[in-house]
């Protein structure tokens, strides 16, 4: 029988109809997640990037780096980031996120969320060039965040919310894109720092 205080070793489906989307509340990066976490914060070169919506300029609410195989760049909200190339520590976790899914990714975005007022808004990482069903591996590290999935067809489906913790591992694949959103809102009580790595493959 399953205990039901034990947390789950391996990734769970997550019940999201039209989606598939699997979540590993304690998944074993090599390293401590807190560790990392600082690792990454002092180490990687963040930008703060302006970005076009609804055709006005703003600077994200939060800090981003991208990196990844030499020649894959990525755009999106009118902005284009050419990759940094990997370092140990990226290569490192990727190993272990491909070993756990079973696939392979040739970049990472990482989300720098400097406290509670960082976010980012709904939305679907739909972007042609990660191909029609985009498989995307998120890492969390730091301060837990709820990330809240937002149905496309039925727009009187409540929200879902999924609380990312630190050292934890989410899987979106096959129509989760095409039928939802998804975004980290700003949160009232003050918290930590988090920093997400979302990795992608990038066809082009
Ligand atoms: O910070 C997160 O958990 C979400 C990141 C995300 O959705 C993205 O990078 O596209
Ligand atoms: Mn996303």
């Amino acid at each position: 029988m399953r205990d039901l205080f034990s947390i789950p070793k391996k990734l769970e489906r997550i019940p999201l109809q039209n989606a598939e989307v699997y979540y590993q509340p304690d998944f074993d990066l090599g390293f401590p997640p807190d560790l990392l976490l600082r690792r990454l914060i002092d180490e990687t070169p963040w930008r703060q990037e302006n970005i076009n919506v609804w055709g006005r300029t703003h600077q994200q609410p939060r800090l981003v780096a991208w990196y990844g195989d030499a020649g894959k760049s990525y755009s999106y909200s009118g902005i284009k980031l050419d990759p940094l190339p990997w370092t140990e520590i990226l290569l490192n976790i990727r190993d272990k996120i491909e070993r756990a899914t079973d696939l392979n990714f040739n970049s990472v975005l990482l989300n720098f969320y400097r406290d509670n007022n960082d976010s980012m808004g709904l939305h679907s990482d739909d972007e042609k060039e990660l191909g029609s069903k985009p498989s995307i591996a998120s890492v969390s590290l730091g301060a837990s965040r709820p990330l809240t999935f937002k149905s496309k067809i039925d727009f009187r489906k409540k929200p879902v919310k999924i609380i990312l913790r630190s050292g934890s591992l989410l899987l979106m694949k096959g129509d989760t894109q095409h039928n939802y959103k998804h975004g980290i809102a700003k949160e009232r009580q003050a918290l930590g720092p988090r920093v997400n790595l979302t990795f992608r493959t990038i066809f082009s």
